[in-house]
């Protein structure tokens, strides 16, 4: 029997080099075991196990990754008997995935001790508690040539690194909220927040400098502001002794000036921001995101701004709310406003053991079963019995290049009506990582159609409406709509193949025409407070308000696409109100002046029911009660 072990880790899907990864198998070499990684849907897998006979595979997964990894570790057991090792994120707050008789090992809680004890023979199979927190300065230094053997994470310029692993927050969606409770009952010296020495961090990236020429960090702490005595500790070694361009997410609460200027000295290029909602009720009730105000990210933009310091913004739409589409519109101005360098959308995805993913399964958002079918994908259509999946589907695709480009408001909400598949969705998430990846981190993958070409585009311009051979060809009006706009020529030929129903085409023809028949926002956003000030008055529908039946049915449109659910008109050229709950699509014309009630409908030309359209988050809030439990 081998004294020095061979472990193979089993990746797929890989878009970012896992630092968990890279830990463990700096530990295992320390010990002199070996460490290796395929990546199972871009290598024969078969042929790399024949080859490199592994005493152990091992799967690092977060919740989402488990159906995947468990299928993967029951079909190599049962042909070359491997024995597997599960830990991660999933096994630590989901440790029963050890009850699967295909499990052989998971460990809870970081891995590197226990799995030299596991593949040392120290521990028997089954189930293994770690630690949840240890002294970060004690670790081997990450394994790199576990991910940089590939060109795809060797030839990126930027690289990943940690200082500590822990956030203090329990944001409602998180798993943090478990981590925190988990550190405490299981630590015996009541540890839960490490950080490394400034010299360790400075030191490992020389060496990555040395070895792999990285030229830019990215810090993948939780928050990179902890304490203001490291960061003034940080900030003097890195200055001094590294230098190299950094990007890091903030709580940006304890941001002042000189402290600004000092992270830009030292080569701060960009910060990510997570605002997820712009709706500061959302933030606070809905999110448990309490710790950070709109007020707060915005003067931390501007504060960085001065120096050239860019904005990188985390969103989440699809949030369980009477109208969560409403709620991503408002957060999609809000970048847009802020001129984001570049705006990250994911779709909500309820979990189960999160105070939010309880919420969504007490408040019938979704059911038990659904709860438990974790997505492995946060791009993925909602899961939630949500109104308007599809718009927030297509809204999510679009998200991006919509606030890249200072997209007008009334186009997106066309656009996000046309019928996105998966494959549309795809190729479109593509296009935004590309694009993205070019933008942020100059890294150019070649690629023509990324570029934009004036002569087709006045072509597609003049093309218009009256040219398009069928008049219900929505794809010369999609060239048209977007010739004039900065996207992508590859962007506009993907939205072009996107169907759009015959009430949509007419829109957009209206559109190409000059005739913008929408609704403004409902909400103005304080520049200075980022408060979301709800204003009755700013909405109008352009063009004639005689009380007609027309304009009721230009109304009914109006609001379909805003999808609001309560909303003030004018309508006596000036004066009316339009409320929910009732289909009066045939609605009498009104006299002036009168209070007029209009259908609202959804994607599918339903009326929404009116069990959402109660205010979900405002009423109550998600609580933590049901995690006491699991923790008990
Ligand atoms: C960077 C990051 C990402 C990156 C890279 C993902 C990655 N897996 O590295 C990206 C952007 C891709 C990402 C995406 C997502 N993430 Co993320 N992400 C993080 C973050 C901020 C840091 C990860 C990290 O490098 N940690 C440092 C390393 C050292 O820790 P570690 O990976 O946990 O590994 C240690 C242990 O888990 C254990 N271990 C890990 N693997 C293995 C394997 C074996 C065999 C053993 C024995 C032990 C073991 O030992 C390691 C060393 O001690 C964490 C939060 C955090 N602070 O950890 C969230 C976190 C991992 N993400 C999370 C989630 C939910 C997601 C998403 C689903 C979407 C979302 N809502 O953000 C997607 C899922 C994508 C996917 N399919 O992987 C959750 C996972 C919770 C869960 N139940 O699984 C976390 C924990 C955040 C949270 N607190 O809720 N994420
Ligand atoms: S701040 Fe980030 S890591 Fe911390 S609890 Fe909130 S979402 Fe989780």
């Amino acid at each position: 029997m081998r004294n020095h072990k061979r472990v193979l880790f089993l990746e797929r899907n890989l878009r970012n080099e896992k630092l968990g990864v890279m830990y463990l198998a700096g530990a295992l070499k320390q010990r002199g075991h070996h460490a290796n990684l395929i990546q199972t849907d871009k290598e024969d897998i078969h042929a790399r196990i024949r080859e490199y006979r592994p005493d152990f595979v091992a799967f690092s997964i977060t919740t989402g990754e488990h159906v995947y990894a468990l299928q993967m570790a029951r079909d190599i057991k049962q042909r070359y008997g491997t024995p597997n090792i599960f830990g991660g994120p999933h096994c630590t707050f989901f440790p029963e995935i050890g009850f699967d008789t295909d499990v052989d090992f998971v460990v809870q809680g970081q891995g590197e001790r226990a799995i030299i004890d596991i593949v040392e023979g120290r521990v028997a199979a089954g189930f293994h508690k770690s630690e949840m927190a240890v002294h970060l300065d004690d670790l081997p230094n990450p394994d790199r040539d576990i991910f940089y053997q590939y060109e795809q994470f060797r030839d990126n310029p930027m690289k990943n690194v940690i200082t500590s692993r822990a956030c203090p927050y329990k944001c409602s969606y998180c798993f943090n909220h478990s981590q925190l409770a988990l550190s405490r009952i299981d630590n015996e010296t009541k540890r839960w927040f490490d950080r490394r020495d400034v010299s360790t961090v400075t030191a490992e990236i020389n060496r990555l400098r040395d070895k792999y020429g990285v030229e830019k960090v990215l810090f993948l702490d939780d928050s990179f502001i902890q304490s203001t005595s490291w960061l003034d500790a940080f900030l003097t070694g890195y200055t001094r002794d590294v230098r190299l361009p950094w990007l890091c997410s903030l709580r940006v609460n304890c941001l002042d000036e000189p402290l600004a200027r000092r992270m830009f000295e030292s080569g701060l290029e960009m910060v990510n921001y997570a605002i997820e909602s712009a709706d500061p009720d959302v933030q606070q009730r809905l999110l448990h995101r309490g710790h950070i105000s709109n007020g707060d990210v915005i003067q931390a933009i501007k504060l960085f701004d001065q120096y050239g310091v860019r904005a990188r913004m985390q969103n989440m739409i699809g949030l369980p709310l009477s109208n969560p589409l409403e709620d991503a519109l408002n957060t999609l101005q809000f970048n847009m406003r802020h001129r984001v360098t570049d705006a990250w959308c994911s779709i909500f995805q309820a979990y189960p053991r999160t105070a939010l993913g309880q919420y969504c399964l007490d408040h019938n958002y979704i059911s038990a079963d659904q709860l438990r079918h974790c997505s492995e994908s946060f791009f993925d259509e909602s899961r939630l019995d949500i109104d308007n999946r599809r718009e927030l589907y297509a809204l999510q695709k679009l998200w991006y290049f919509a606030i890249d480009s200072n997209l007008p408001l009334d186009l997106i909400q066309i656009l996000i009506r046309g019928a996105f598949t998966a494959e549309t969705g795809d190729l479109l998430q593509q296009l935004r990582f590309r694009c993205s990846r070019k933008k942020l981190y100059g890294i150019d993958d070649a690629d023509a159609q990324l570029s934009i070409n004036l002569q087709s585009r006045e072509r597609w311009k003049t093309l218009g409406v009256q040219d398009a051979a069928n008049p219900a060809d929505a794809a010369p009006l999609v060239r048209a709509a977007l010739a004039d706009t900065t996207v992508p020529d590859r962007f506009i030929e993907i939205l072009a193949g996107v169907d759009l129903d015959d009430g949509t085409t007419k829109k957009l023809r209206s559109y190409v025409n000059g005739e913008r028949a929408f609704a403004e926002p409902i909400y103005t956003i304080n520049d200075n407070t980022g408060e979301l000030i709800n204003t009755d008055e700013s909405i109008y529908i352009r063009g004639t308000m005689d009380p007609d039946a027309q304009d009721i049915r230009l109304m009914s449109e109006a609001h379909f696409m805003r999808g609001m659910a309560e909303v003030r008109i004018d309508l006596n050229g000036n004066t009316g109100s339009c409320a929910t709950g009732s289909s009066s699509q045939n609605a009498n014309a009104p006299a002036k002046q009168e209070l007029v009630t209009v259908g609202l409908l959804n994607g599918d030309g339903e009326t929404p029911n009116a069990r959402k359209r109660t205010n979900g988050c405002k009423s109550e809030a998600p609580d933590e009660r049901h995690l006491n439990q699991f923790l008990a």
